[in-house]
């Protein structure tokens, strides 16, 4: 009698077949549960331990749902665009398409050996035209509700991989996929209008199951930040500089001003004697990335113009610098330098031998920036006042003379939509030369006039069209070249008669857009279209959206918790604002899973040579070996080092299971014994709340730990059915032999979670004093009888006793049993 893992999994593989395909229906009376992990984007090297981890969370979960009797939709698909398989298409010439067909037929493969009970009739393809489709259409509405705009911008450019890149993957001020040296380059690019939900954004977020680390992320990524714009008057000269400061309580510190290099008034108002140095300053700055500028690492510079400013409250004459720290894009280009409590103003007063004005008490500025609460001092009649009533009376006093207006920036910028690749969603606009020199836009013509912007389109989009709707998708044409050319412009470009269109408004010859969409695009929008994956009349049917939605948990990496996230915040508020689709958030729970690390305790990677392929530890051991041992590792959102050994335990403890359960058939008892029976309920009854709170670890824990304590006694078949239906969204396929073994209906995936029965779990409970250090620190509420481990996991996971521990490392734990538990550190 041996547990034959590959036999086993291969027989059910095939039996299962199509037939045991979870569906999950439309409407169905049962209660709806949508269950959404992040979908992969298909590389050439098939699916890492990260992907088998991340799917293995959500699957167990799943399984467990649709035991407990909901309609679960629990979907895949595939996140194809972007830029591996066009550099691979460039390096092989093979189609991106091909490319991507072979990649997902090896990655669905994978998955469905993995057990993974995926709504596999659901699937979805974002580089397939009937999905893409969409994606245009939802940038067309975006552009139609003033929310989409084309504007020439300086961008990050890699000149070795000749592409366009976004702050987040410029590393070290170097391209993150080549290392090249990145540079800057003007083009002109579509952009959205995401800063027109910032505070949604951000407030919103009191609406949904995030953790805080999430949302702590979030907000500080849309960066709100209350303040104000301050006049100070030129010395010489009538203009004002206008500086935006979110402390307006420190003024009287103020002791110079620094215009961004870019700002409009520095060729205006810069002293002749010193122009030469400001334009060579300038010019320097203007190569530098945004990045590098305002990084706090790198040593401030700057120049003095020669002008001086006004202190609007005190007349002070202070002087004007321009410094490639100020950036132009953020606030007004323009800051007061408070050198005390700002730690690149004290850098950068030190640097130029700046006074140092110490205005907020609390602090000793001339040794280092205070940036902490206080009272203020220095600050004629404002001294006394604490900072934050000093602040809100300062902006109305000025605001009174004129010279101040409150102010909120976001340090969120627009989307930068343009890639200039082939491997994306073409973007579907047409420009036409004609009406644009007419002045014609899109609101001027008769289905523009027809639509209500949201928001008041606010550049020069003369001439820019969408293309009809009915012409949707426009599909990505065939290029004999995948790689981007020396221009800039996408490969598309090259092709000439498919960039020549006709005007959809006055059909003259008109030029295709020929950037497409950035790799953020298909997934911003994706757990909709699995409501409802083959409509062509809509993005999805409203019904089954009313049905489906919100996604009920969203399960995903660490790498998606601003942009991605964000991206698809922003579509839903505004597809919601359309009333195409229902709620105002897309994904009620999220959560995001660790991180698992290789044999060495390093990130898995091909150069380190620690990595664990998930298709050799299926071979050797079963994917149910895997999968239960990938739950096992660890708390869900831990980092987690790979450890074989404890591969191999997994599997041995399978191997027991089989045995167990083969040994019990033998002759069942009719009923467990008592002790037995109490044992059983309680591992049913914890088990289930363990997989509901994502506790796997535990749960795989106490179903070791009742197998050590029954393997040799007598079990009925009832019991160890239930045993059986516990262990299978663990393990699939072993669940399901040994369920036919013990004579059950044919699949075990289609049994209810097990009952149990409260009154024989009950327990005596008892009070456990807590003490850290001798000292009484809190009061439990446990089971009777629980052993020193268990009781030192309780007292550890509460957070009034996590506060006296913190990192101190436990020294030993004094357990007196029922009474008292003493942990010392
Ligand atoms: C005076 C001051 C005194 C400031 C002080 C801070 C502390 P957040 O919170 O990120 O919005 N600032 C304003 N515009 C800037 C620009 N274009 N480039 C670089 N820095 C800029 O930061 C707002 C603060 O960043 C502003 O408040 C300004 O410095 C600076 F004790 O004004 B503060
Ligand atoms: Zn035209």
């Amino acid at each position: 009698m041996k547990y034959k893992h590959q036999e086993i999994e291969n027989k059910w593989q095939k039996k299962w077949g199509n037939r045991l395909q979870f569906k999950a229906k439309d409407f169905s009376k049962k209660k709806k549960f949508y269950a959404l992990v992040e979908f992969p984007y298909p590389s050439g090297s098939g699916l890492h331990t990260g992907h088998a981890f991340n799917y293995t969370l959500m699957d167990v979960f799943a399984r467990k749902k649709r035991m407990d009797g909901f309609n679960v939709l629990c979907p895949m698909g595939w996140d194809a665009f972007g830029l591996p398989t066009e550099n691979y298409a460039i390096k092989t010439g093979i189609h991106p398409i091909k490319a991507t067909k072979q990649n997902t037929d090896t990655f669905r493969t994978q998955m469905k050996k993995m057990g993974f009970g995926f709504n596999w009739d659901r699937e979805i393809n974002t580089t397939k035209p009937d999905y893409y489709q969409w994606t245009q259409w939802i940038f067309q509405q975006l552009f139609k509700h003033g929310l989409a705009y084309k504007k020439e911008m300086e961008i990050n450019w890699c000149p070795s991989c000749k592409i366009g890149l976004a702050n987040e993957e410029v590393v070290d001020d170097k391209c993150e996929r080549c290392g090249a040296d990145v540079g800057k380059k003007k083009l002109s690019q579509w952009l959205l209008k995401i800063t027109a939900y910032a505070d949604r954004l951000a407030d919103e977020l009191d609406l949904v199951d995030y953790p805080d680390s999430i949302i702590a992320a979030q907000r500080s990524w849309i960066g709100r930040s209350e303040g104000a714009l301050i006049d100070f008057p030129l010395v010489d000269g009538q203009e004002n500089i206008k500086v935006f400061t979110t402390r307006p309580d420190t003024i009287f510190g103020a002791t110079f001003i620094v215009l961004a290099p870019e700002h409009n008034l520095v060729k205006k108002i810069v002293y002749s004697e010193y122009k030469q140095e400001v334009e060579e300053y300038i010019k320097k700055a203007k190569k530098k990335i945004e990045l590098e500028r305002t990084d706090e690492k790198k040593p401030k510079t700057g120049v003095f113009i020669g002008a001086y400013a006004k202190n609007p409250l005190n007349g002070v004459k202070i002087p004007i610098y321009i410094a490639d720290f100020v950036i132009m894009s953020y606030g007004s280009g323009a800051i007061m330098g408070v050198p005390a409590h700002d730690k690149r103003d004290w850098q950068f007063a030190k640097k130029y031998n700046l006074e140092i004005k110490e205005v907020i008490s609390g602090g000793n500025p001339e040794k280092e920036p205070y940036d902490g609460y206080g009272k203020l001092v220095n600050s004629g009649e404002y001294n006394g006042y604490n900072f934050e009533k000093a602040k809100k009376q300062i902006i109305s006093d000025l605001e009174e003379i004129g010279l101040a207006e409150k102010k909120i920036q976001y340090h969120l910028r627009d989307w930068i939509f343009s890639r200039q690749h082939y491997w994306g969603e073409p973007i579907p606009m047409v420009y036409c030369d004609k009406c644009a020199k007419k002045g014609i836009n899109y609101w001027d013509t008769e289905e523009g006039k027809k639509i209500q912007p949201i928001f008041e389109p606010d550049s020069d989009l003369a001439g820019w069209f969408p293309i009809l709707e009915k012409d949707l998708p426009l599909e990505l044409p065939d290029v004999e070249k995948y790689k981007p050319t020396d221009t800039g412009e996408s490969p598309l470009a090259g092709i000439k008669n498919w960039v020549k269109v006709k005007c959809p408004i006055c059909n003259a010859e008109a030029k295709r857009e020929t950037d497409t969409m950035p790799n953020w695009a298909g997934s911003s929008w994706y757990y909709l279209r699995y409501a409802d994956t083959k409509n062509n009349k809509v993005l999805a049917d409203r019904k089954k959206l009313d049905y489906w939605l919100p996604v009920d948990f969203y399960l995903g990496g660490a790498e998606h918790t601003t942009l991605h996230l964000l991206y698809s915040r922003f579509w839903h508020k505004f597809l919601n604002d359309l009333d195409i689709i229902p709620g105002k958030e897309p994904y009620q729970k999220r959560r995001n899973r660790g991180l698992i690390l290789g044999e060495d305790g390093q990130k898995m990677s091909k150069s380190k040579g620690n990595i664990v392929s998930p298709n050799e530890i299926i071979e050797k051991y079963g994917a149910d070996t895997l999968r239960t041992y990938l739950v096992f590792m660890g708390p869900y959102n831990n980092v987690l080092p790979w450890i074989t050994n404890s591969v191999k335990g997994i599997k041995r403890f399978l191997d027991r299971i089989y045995i167990f359960v083969l040994n019990q058939k033998q002759g069942y008892s009719k009923d467990s014994n008592r002790d037995i029976l109490t044992l059983i309920n309680r591992l049913v009854k914890e088990v289930g709340e363990d997989i509901d709170a994502l506790k796997y670890n535990t749960a795989v824990a106490k179903m070791m730990k009742f197998l050590n304590t029954v393997e040799n006694e007598e079990v009925s078949l009832e019991d160890v059915k239930k045993f059986v239906l516990i262990l299978a969204p663990f393990a699939p396929y072993l669940s399901e032999e040994l369920w036919q073994e013990l004579g059950g209906k044919f699949s075990v995936h289609q049994q209810s979670w097990p009952d149990y029965d409260e009154k024989l779990i009950e327990q005596e409970k008892v009070v456990l004093v807590i003490q850290v250090n001798g000292k009484v620190r809190g009061k439990i509420e446990i089971n009777n009888n629980i052993d020193k481990p268990e009781a030192t996991r309780l007292a550890l996971d509460l957070e009034k006793i996590q506060k006296w521990i913190q990192s101190k490392t436990i020294k030993k734990v004094v357990f007196i049993k029922n009474k008292l538990i003493n942990i010392v550190v």
